[in-house]
């Protein structure tokens, strides 16, 4: 009986000494293979993005990639690779971009992508800081004589796969006890024209996406998006999870662009402001500290991602405010101190 006992125990010691061994052995291949390594390495970013979306994500005719999503992988690629235009795009459909960044084939999507729960958990993607705070909405024709969701009853209504868009509708019709008939499409080009053949009579995506697809409708004028929102649709970047250093550098990259507007450093004044003599200034700038080595990244990265890029009004205004042809309002996308939601923590 003595025996056997101390038999069990050796082992159990010999399985422990074995787990433990694999553990650290884990521990440091993740810490060797950073995507921050592989894109130093490749001295290319590769992003996800859209390509459909105008003022978000879109592919002009000269083949460059434009809008408010692009420019903040363009901030990435500034602080990392000093270079705004170091990247290689890959337009990814709702359905294909968890798999794109689960895989690996992009170092990270910035893809008007709604941060959740389970995408968060299950899907294996960590969130940087919201980008773009959204809202489902939906659009129907002028004269259809609907004004909310209630005189929906009957009605075909679009939705893209893939999306937070679907469930959402669901959730809330059935709320209000409306009955309707979902139509599922593989793309936002397939959605909208089933929309404008009137082969569907609404269709239903984030706020941000109806006034984008609108300004390359057919005839905008003929549509309206209704008022009613029927969800919270933050919109953020992420990467892969288990990549604390690549995730620390794209979550401080939105925060450089937000904590730069609040601060008033513009991509025009940033050379006046790195002689600044504020430590507020200088931290975030790299005049003083080392917050960029602590990244993993050069002391001045903030600066050359204000410098090609902007500050987040800068990028708000260029793709999507009242100088472009959306003109949205600030609104939720307002600094904290003019009451919105975008909030940087502290560079320190
Ligand atoms: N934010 C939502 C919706 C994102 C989404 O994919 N929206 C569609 C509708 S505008 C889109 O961008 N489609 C463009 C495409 O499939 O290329 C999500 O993360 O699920």
């Amino acid at each position: 009986m003595k025996k056997l006992v101390s038999l069990s125990f050796v082992l159990m010691l010999i399985l422990s000494v074995a787990l433990v061994g694999c553990k650290s052995k884990e521990a440091t291949t993740e810490a060797k293979t950073s995507i921050l390594d592989t894109v130093k390495k490749r001295g290319k970013l590769v992003a996800g993005v859209n390509g459909q979306l105008p003022g978000f994500g879109y592919v002009e005719s000269d083949g460059t990639y434009t809008g408010f999503d692009i420019d903040f992988a363009k901030a990435i690629a500034a602080a990392v690779l000093g270079d705004a235009n170091a990247i290689e795009f890959r337009p990814l459909s709702a359905q294909e971009r968890f798999t794109a960044v689960q895989t690996g084939e992009v170092d990270v999507l910035v893809r008007n992508t709604t941060w959740t729960t389970s995408r968060d958990t299950g899907v294996g993607l960590n969130f940087a800081p919201v980008t773009f705070y959204d809202g489902q909405g939906l659009m129907v024709r002028k004269d259809s004589g609907v004004t909310s969701l209630k005189d929906l009853e009957g009605m075909r209504i679009g939705v893209e796969t893939g999306t937070t868009t679907e469930l959402n509708l669901a959730d809330q019709m059935r709320k209000l006890g409306v009955n309707y008939e979902q139509v599922k499409f593989e793309s936002a080009d397939a959605v909208v024209a089933a929309y404008e053949q009137g082969s569907i009579d609404a269709w239903t995506t984030d706020k941000s996406g109806l006034v984008s697809r609108l300004s390359i409708m057919k005839n905008p004028s003929e549509h309206k998006i209704l008022n009613d929102s029927l969800s919270k649709e933050p919109l953020a970047p992420a990467v892969i999870a288990g990549d604390d250093k690549w995730f620390d550098i794209v979550k401080w990259v939105v925060n450089v662009t937000i904590e730069a507007e609040e601060l008033g450093i513009t991509s025009k004044n940033v050379d006046e402001f790195v002689k600044s003599e504020d430590p507020v200034i200088q931290r975030l700038l790299g005049t003083d500290g080392d917050l960029g080595k602590q990244l993993g990244l050069d002391a001045d990265f903030a600066v050359k991602v204000i410098k090609q890029v902007g500050n987040y009004g800068e990028i708000f205004e260029r793709h999507l405010g009242k100088g472009s042809v959306f003109g949205l309002e600030r609104g939720q996308n307002d600094l904290h101190t003019n009451g919105g939601l975008l909030y940087s923590p502290p560079f320190r």
